[in-house]
């Protein structure tokens, strides 16, 4: 007989930084989990899956992951956007999870059992100055990583994407959101050299990362990405602002530094130009923002047969939920060429027991049935919760510009 989806609890909760979980159990006692965390945006995804999505679950058959899928996403008519696009996916991802543990097998065997022995991953350096930030690539190195994100300060500006102050960079800030300053061109001016200073000290054989968190205009980018050729970099991400697919294609025609792209983005059609056309060689969409499982590996799909590789986000504020979720498709996917893991604050790693590991530089899903993840709710809870947001930044001149 087909068990039947009885709870669906909904986790705001604040482990040092804020999460926001779903918690399905079915009436075999099967517990699933999704994580449905939109950075800064936190009560409304929350609210959308107590509210609308939750009462719709109970007394579904859990096995139907892909009907349920298709039925919260067309049903609700108001498609698409990050917020419906999480609760959509912490329900399929939780649905998974389901269906891991009633066969007894981890979410990879499921997806067709491992393509890899281990998926790659790369971790984030970052330093006011390149003294500071080659210690922490040195760090990295030391701990066996290969592939590094190198982020850096710009001289003249106070307070700039990716440099913070903890052992994990968090760029919410609670109660109101910082203001930034930005200036194009002293990070234009500054960044190569930087790079040329962390491909010196490192030889060849690491691969080298750099986030311009959609700052550019097409022609900057395409001028920051020649300028940067000769350093071999693994790639270049997010250089324009991602509604524009189009704006790809300008960059793309005047440097051969590899472009990333893609964490905002919550459906295929956020980026089938981009695959089809092969602007892009990496696609960078998270399981907890693109639909969760059923939807991302659409995207995954899509982007093999265009020869376009995936790269999924993974900072922090992906729950480690989420992070178990895109390991285990890591090592199962042909076209997964690697999975950021920006590491968590010890604290989220107690309140999310999981089994996924970091293995000599690499990572691993662990073979618990599901995602192999559990909760501890001493550590979830709701009191813990404050609002969060995200900066914003401001030109030189106070105009309002992306973050
Ligand atoms: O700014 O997840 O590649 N990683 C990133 C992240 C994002 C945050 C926003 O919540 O761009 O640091
Ligand atoms: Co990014």
């Amino acid at each position: 007989m087909a068990d039947v989806i009885e709870q669906a609890e909904v986790l705001v909760s604040s482990p040092s930084r804020n999460y926001v979980t779903l918690r399905i159990v079915t009436r075999d006692g099967i517990v699933g989990l999704g994580d449905a965390t939109v950075n800064g945006r936190e009560l409304a995804v929350a609210s959308y899956l107590r509210d609308h999505v939750a009462p719709l679950l109970i007394g579904r058959d859990p096995g139907l992951i892909e009907d349920t899928w298709q039925y919260l996403y067309r049903g609700a008519y108001w498609r698409r956007g990050p917020i419906g696009m999480a609760a959509i996916g912490a329900v399929d991802v939780a649905l998974w999870d389901v269906l891991g543990k009633r066969t007894g097998q981890p979410l990879y065997a499921l997806f067709g059992g491992r393509v890899r022995d281990r998926l790659a991953t790369y971790r984030h350096a970052q330093g006011w100055d390149i003294a500071a930030l080659l210690e922490q690539v040195d760090a990295h190195r030391a701990a066996g990583f290969d592939n590094i994100r190198v982020q850096a300060g710009v001289p003249g500006l106070d307070i700039v994407y990716g440099i913070g102050n903890g052992s994990v960079y968090e760029p919410a800030g609670r109660a109101a959101p910082v203001e930034e300053t930005w200036d194009t061109e002293a990070y234009l001016r500054h960044m190569p050299g930087v790079l040329a200073a962390v491909r010196e000290h490192v030889g060849d054989g690491v691969g080298l990362l750099h986030d311009v968190h959609h700052r550019l205009t097409p022609i900057q980018a395409a001028r920051l990405g020649k300028a940067v050729e000769e350093f071999g970099l693994f790639w270049l991400e997010d250089v324009t602002a991602a509604e524009d697919q189009e704006a790809l294609r300008l960059v793309r025609q005047h440097t051969t530094t590899p472009l990333a792209i893609g964490e905002v983005f919550n459906t295929v059609w956020d980026c089938q130009q981009l695959i089809t056309q092969r602007l892009i060689d990496y696609i960078r969409t998270a399981v907890v923002h693109a639909g969760g499982i059923s939807h991302i590996r659409k995207i995954f799909a899509l982007a093999e047969i265009f020869g376009v590789q995936a790269a999924p986000h993974g900072p922090s504020d992906v729950s480690p939920v989420s992070m178990a979720a895109s390991i285990h498709l890591g090592v199962a996917t042909h076209n997964v060429a690697i999975q950021e893991y920006m590491g968590y604050p010890d604290l989220v790693h107690q309140a999310f027991p999981h089994s996924w590991h970091v293995e000599e530089g690499h990572l691993q899903p662990g073979d618990e049935p599901g995602l192999g993840v559990s909760l501890n709710d001493d550590l979830h809870s709701p009191d813990d919760y404050e609002p969060a947001y995200l900066p914003v930044v401001r030109r030189r001149d106070g105009t309002l510009t992306d973050w």
